[in-house]
């Protein structure tokens, strides 16, 4: 079996944002080495890591796979090798939208104690409405002791316990069988991660099938356990999303500002970012340096986050961040966990921008390191926006080169926003949606997610493919990278994409009030998708499991072990999904069988790999047009297309 390397675009035209291709001439000229000048350096990459035959699992290896060596030193063969590389992927996957939410657990339990003056319980409903949902008492107590009781439970689902996971009970009923009699519903995240490091360590698991069975297991403790509870402690803390509107890319960084970026995925920071930099004190103190105002912008995840509850701009996506430093205008980059890039550290040398670290988990070399402390959130939010202040002097204004690229933006779909915009003020449903699949205006509804990478020309797919979506009639729910890439292309403005949605998606769109593409957060903010499927699903009408929906997942730029994880964890819940470039598993026909085919037979969900966007659609549409045959909700449709002779006919009694 053979993989073909993706081409690699050309230097110009490295993504469809014009933004993003003008800085990196910039940096070509400059001689500034970029994301894409160190994939050029690394090619060809190696193939046995692509086809996943390499293994280094143990110290007799490391080993590979060969025509003439089919099995590693202790007897592995291709399927066991590549089977064990794609679950380790998901045990990392999973560690880290899962610590992310034991953050953010930890932080609820913090204000629930009064140990910090800065945060609060923003969204009460919220909190009182997860308290029910998970039987902890709420007559006659106050937020802060149900919090603390909400924070004890949520923190118990790290660890094993005899019972499956308690947040599993938001899937659907039948789903949740389906998992027990597949005994692949999870008893605890960390554990479901441990597990994987066991099964995979050398000599312990070696039959593929059951390995990859393993892996949806632990998929689900990242999907409907640990990024559940991330997606739900933000809204109690920091308040549920509602739609607002900003910009996106670049050009959102102000020539006459103080430009401060967020980059990383823990809002817990930039929310205290966001309120410190209308503080009157320090606005005045910026004006003495000579800025007009502070800007806080974001990149990546904690970016969708602060735009979806401060409505503040964004800078740019993932393969964004090297060019944001480059426009010699950005004051100080704050920096957390994840998609962090260590280049970093070699870009800032060259400008006056100050790179700072503030996980305790995760240092940035070249990084000044300022551990984030909840407890003083305010008092170090005002302290790094004085440093940037202090850094705005610094900047040398001959070598400021901010692109003239932003668009207009609406964001911040949750599910309860959903339920409103649908539902009216006085009732909640999702009924009008239901409706509108029914009787075929809009034909089912696709979320896509994930990364942008190098090998990938930058924004191409994600835009492309949500356009063809659209176009078709199908509601696009978006997060993460691809929702700023949406973003960017201006598919986010509800008006642009109207224009270019199908007849039946756009005269829904009108009447509720609703964009043809929902931005609904960052990547841990799947779970609102999964959630979104659910509530389609209880509506009525429309089967029993989250396998009979005309609903389908895509990942078309990812690059993320996190992208694994989600891919596993909507096929776990039974969704088609179709990544623009392959798992890790060419190398063995089995599991690429397993994956691709027979998944669909034990969980009804299954992965298809497709570059093309718009064949990835269309292989979506095939999918979706499946179920709902399958519904038979596309019989009425053809009744209605009869001709007077048919229909003579069908009024002719023959029996
Ligand atoms: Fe990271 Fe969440 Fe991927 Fe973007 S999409 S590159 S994981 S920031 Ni999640
Ligand atoms: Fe080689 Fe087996 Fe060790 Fe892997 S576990 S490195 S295949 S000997």
């Amino acid at each position: 079996m053979s993989t073909t390397l993706p081409k690699s675009p050309a230097k110009e035209t490295v993504s469809v944002d014009p933004a993003t291709n003008e800085m990196v001439v910039i940096a070509n000229n400059s001689q500034m080495s970029t994301v894409w000048d160190r994939y050029a350096a690394q090619k060809p990459q190696c193939k046995f890591g692509m086809e996943g035959i390499c293994c280094k699992i143990c110290h007799m290896g490391p080993c590979r796979i060969t025509p003439k060596a089919k099995l590693g030193i202790c007897g592995a063969d291709a399927d066991t090798i590549s089977a064990r590389n794609v679950l380790r992927e998901i045990a990392a996957g999973t560690a880290a939208h899962s610590d992310h939410g034991r953050m953010l657990v930890r932080a609820l339990k913090m204000v629930a104690q009064g140990k910090s003056k800065d945060y609060k319980i923003s969204d009460p409903k919220c909190l009182q409405a997860a308290a029910s949902e998970f039987e902890i008492e709420t007559a006659g107590r106050t937020d802060l002791e149900i919090a603390n009781d909400l924070a004890d439970f949520f923190m118990s689902q790290f660890a094993w316990s005899e019972e499956p996971n308690a947040t599993l009970k938001l899937a659907p009923k039948k789903r949740q069988e389906l998992w027990k009699k597949l005994d692949i519903a999870p008893s605890g995240i960390d554990s479901s991660v441990v597990e994987l490091m066991h099964r995979t360590n050398m000599g312990v698991d070696h039959n593929y099938h059951h390995l990859i069975m393993g892996g949806l297991k632990c998929s689900l403790a990242d999907g409907w356990v640990g990024s559940t509870i991330a997606t739900t402690v933000s809204d109690i803390l920091f308040g549920t999303p509602k739609p607002v509107r900003s910009r996106v890319n670049l050009g959102v960084l102000a020539e006459d500002k103080v430009n401060i970026i967020v980059h990383g995925h823990e809002p817990t920071l930039s929310e205290m970012l966001a309120v410190a930099s209308q503080d009157e004190e320090l606005l005045a103190y910026a004006r003495s340096k000579g800025a007009n105002g502070i800007n806080v912008a974001g990149i990546c995840c904690t970016a969708n986050e602060v735009l979806m509850r401060h409505g503040l701009p964004i800078v740019g996506n993932f393969l964004q961040q090297e060019l944001a430093i480059m426009t010699g205008a950005v004051e100080v980059m704050i920096v957390d966990v994840q998609c962090v890039m260590p280049s970093l550290a070699h870009v800032v040398k060259c400008f006056h921008t100050e790179l700072v670290s503030t996980s305790e988990i995760a240092q940035s070399m070249g990084a000044e390191q300022m551990t984030f402390d909840a407890k003083n959130g305010y008092a170090q939010a005002s302290l790094l926006i004085r440093k940037a202040i202090d850094n705005f002097e610094r900047r040398e204004k001959s070598r400021v080169h901010i692109p003239n690229e932003s668009m207009e933006v609406v964001a911040g779909f949750s599910n309860e926003t959903i339920f409103h915009m649908l539902g009216g003020h006085f009732r909640k449903t999702f009924r009008p949606l239901n409706d509108a699949i029914i009787d075929g205006r809009i034909r089912g509804v696709v979320g896509i997610v994930g990364c942008t990478n190098p090998k990938i020309q930058s924004n191409s797919a994600h835009v492309k493919l949500a356009e063809e979506l659209i176009k078709r009639n199908v509601l696009v729910l978006s997060t993460g990278c691809s929702a700023i890439a949406c973003g960017e292309a201006g598919l986010l403005t509800p008006e642009a994409a109207l224009a270019m949605a199908g007849e039946g998606l756009r005269e829904v769109c009108d009447v509720v009030g609703i964009p043809p593409v929902l931005h609904m957060g960052s990547c841990v903010d799947n779970s609102r998708i999964l959630m979104a499927a659910t509530n389609v699903l209880l509506e009525g009408g429309l089967g029993e499991d989250l396998s009979d929906l005309p609903v389908a997942g895509a990942a078309p730029e990812w690059m993320s072990e996190k992208a694994v994880a989600i891919g596993h964890y909507f096929v776990a819940s039974g969704l088609y999904v179709v990544l623009g470039h392959p798992l890790y598993v060419a190398g063995s026909e089995n599991v690429d069988r397993l994956l691709r085919e027979e998944m669909e037979d034990i969980t009804g969900g299954k992965f298809e790999w497709e570059p093309d966007p718009v064949m990835a659609a269309d292989k979506i549409m095939a999918h979706i047009e499946k179920k709902r045959d399958a519904l038979r909700i596309n019989v009425k449709k053809e009744r209605k297309v009869l001709g007077m002779k048919e229909r003579r006919e069908l009024n002719e009694c023959k029996h």
